[in-house]
């Protein structure tokens, strides 16, 4: 830097490479009670009341929504956490994770 050279500012030739995030996506069935779906919601994704019910009706409208978006790790555990607490209680209801 002292050496009286020309410094050429250098672009790095690749864009800075942020760890990908994961949609966590809830499905629809016909038997999961939505009260059941409004619990999880608000149990495992930190929503309100209001929020949950909207997103379970968008599920249960749509038959698919995406209610988080996490790193891989947060991602799989919530996951997880969905399909323990549905198996615990004998509900059908699937959530799954796809790279954003
Ligand atoms: N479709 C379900 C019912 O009518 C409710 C539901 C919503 C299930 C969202 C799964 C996900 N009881």
């Amino acid at each position: 830097k002292t050496d009286g050279q020309a410094e050429l500012a250098v672009k790095p030739k690749t864009k800075q490479q942020r760890p990908p995030m994961y949609k966590v996506l809830m499905l629809n069935d016909d038997f999961t009670p939505m009260e059941f779906v409004v619990h999880v919601l608000e149990r495992l994704f930190n929503m309100t009341h209001a929020q949950a019910i909207e997103i379970m009706l968008t599920v249960h409208r749509k038959g698919v929504a995406v209610v988080g978006v996490f790193s891989h790790e947060v991602a799989e555990t919530k996951v997880a956490q969905v399909m323990e607490l549905a198996r615990r209680q004998q509900h059908p209801l699937q959530c799954t994770m796809e790279k954003e």
